[in-house]
């Protein structure tokens, strides 16, 4: 592949900004490796270095809250250890700024030693919200908040993430010819590495401070900082080393709580199906789905999970949406879902809030707890008295089943599989909650339409 960039890509910064040369050399790291770009997955920050995402359309790329990015991208990099083969590559652009919000995110990934790469756009300032300073603000530097320049002597990011234990460190500046050298190797070290590249915010960093290119190694120089080879250390396991380890040395029976899902066979799915579970807060209606997700992935689905919930925990709405297909994901909106199911007046509500029911079709399976309002929606109805013969607790799950019983995809042996991965004592209940759904289904004469 020789373009990761698109090849009429507008970069939208500041003219003369440093994120508009870490791009243009991090598209030429990934051509020095040749990376399949679906095995990049581009974790893009808060700020003018987040502008990023849409200028490499060929990978996968995630736009994250600030500061948060590094946890994304390690949450990634662990899911992919434990649950796919330990190729993907997690990258993070972020800014001096989100750094230092985030910072414990870059420590705890450091100490995990998992394959993230970090980029850290240090631009001394806040670029995006007008050039406050950061904790990487060298002395005398003039910002938006240090007006009369900074007195406050800067956090020196590798020297912290030394401590850390971090196996690849190194600091760059963004004119540097080799840079994308130097992002290359970062990228192909086996554990956490991280590139500090010291860049111009040309429309607050050169408006206040009189700064050119050549300023960049001067600063550094006056900030101790030693730019160019990094220290690469390959004497740590990695979080994947560590990982397959312990399941070549794990003592505990397979039986008892399996960590990889036990594969069975028997789906019947030809193509991609979305539903929403909707209940209230605190009546396992996530829990439910994410068994379902289990269940469909143990018999060789794909399944992503989202759920949503208020900010409240306890109290009001609490739903999931589950995508199923034979083949992978690559998107999971839920504009026209294949089956909706509603256990509770609080998923009623958000659902009619959210939209949900307006992009049912005459397709669309609703099962409903019989206690509901009929709801303006389309599709077939299936009304059942779930919370009653159920409990509210179960009663997610038992709608679940009642709908794998009316249109099944997945053979029983999936729902055992699944159920392994409980702790034991969770198993029975959910036993129940499945026999429960199965037996009103079994009552159950047929879809009715809605009005
Ligand atoms: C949690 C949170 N706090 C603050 C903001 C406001 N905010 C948006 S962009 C930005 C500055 C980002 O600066 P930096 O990370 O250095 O990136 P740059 O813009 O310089 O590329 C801030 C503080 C936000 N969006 N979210
Ligand atoms: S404000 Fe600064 S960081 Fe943002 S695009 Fe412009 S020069 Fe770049």
């Amino acid at each position: 592949m020789s373009a990761y960039l698109a090849p009429d890509a507008q970069l939208p910064y500041c003219r003369g900004c440093g994120h508009a040369s870490v791009v243009r050399q991090l598209s030429r790291a990934f051509e020095r490796l040749q990376l399949p770009p679906r095995s990049v997955a581009l974790t893009t920050d808060i700020g003018c270095v987040g502008l990023a995402d849409s200028l490499f359309p060929y990978l996968h790329t995630v736009h994250t809250t600030h500061g948060r990015s590094t946890a994304f991208a390690t949450g990634m990099a662990l899911a992919d250890v434990l649950f796919e083969q330990g190729s993907l590559k997690p990258v993070v652009m972020i800014g001096d700024g989100g750094a230092m919000i985030g910072l414990l995110h870059l420590v705890h990934a450091a100490q995990l030693n998992v394959d993230v790469t970090v980029l850290v756009h240090n631009n001394f300032l806040f670029g995006m919200t007008g050039g406050q300073h950061s904790a990487l603000t060298p002395v005398e530097f003039v910002t938006a908040t240090t007006p009369t320049g900074n007195y406050v002597p800067p956090l020196d990011l590798l020297e912290l993430l030394r401590a850390a234990h971090a196996g690849f460190l190194a600091r760059q500046s963004a004119t540097d010819a080799g840079l994308d050298a130097l992002i290359a190797e970062a990228i192909a070290f086996p554990g956490f590495a991280l590139v500090e590249i010291l860049e111009l915010c040309t429309a607050y960093g050169t408006r206040w401070n009189k700064l050119t290119g050549a300023k960049l190694k001067e600063i550094a120089t006056l900030q101790g900082y030693a730019l160019g080879k990094p220290e690469a250390s390959l004497e740590r396991p990695t979080f994947r080393e560590v990982i397959r380890h312990q399941q070549q040395n794990s003592h505990v029976p397979h039986a008892t709580r399996p960590e990889v899902l036990r594969q069975v066979e028997g789906a019947t799915l030809a193509s991609e199906l979305r539903l929403v579970v909707a209940g209230s807060a605190g009546e396992r209606v996530q829990s439910a789905a994410g068994l379902l997700a289990r269940a469909a992935v143990a018999a060789g689905l794909y399944a992503t999970q989202k759920n949503d919930n208020p900010v409240t925990q306890g109290t009001g709405f609490s739903l999931s949406e589950i995508c199923l297909s034979p083949r992978p994901i690559e998107y999971t909106g839920m504009e026209q879902p294949d089956v909706v199911i509603v256990v509770s007046a609080d998923g009623l509500k958000e659902l009619v809030a959210n939209g949900t029911l307006a992009g049912t079709r005459p397709e669309t399976l609703l099962v409903m707890d019989v206690e509901l309002d009929v709801p303006p929606a389309n599709g077939r109805l299936v009304r059942l008295p779930l919370r009653q013969r159920a409990t509210p607790q179960r009663a997610a799950l038992a709608a679940i089943a009642a709908w794998q019983a009316l249109a099944p995809i997945l053979p029983p042996a999936a729902w055992d599989a699944a159920l392994e991965t409980l702790p034991a004592d969770r198993r029975g209940e959910n036993i129940t909650a499945l026999q429960a759904g199965r037996e009103l289904a079994e009552c159950q004469s047929g879809p009715a339409k809605p009005t």
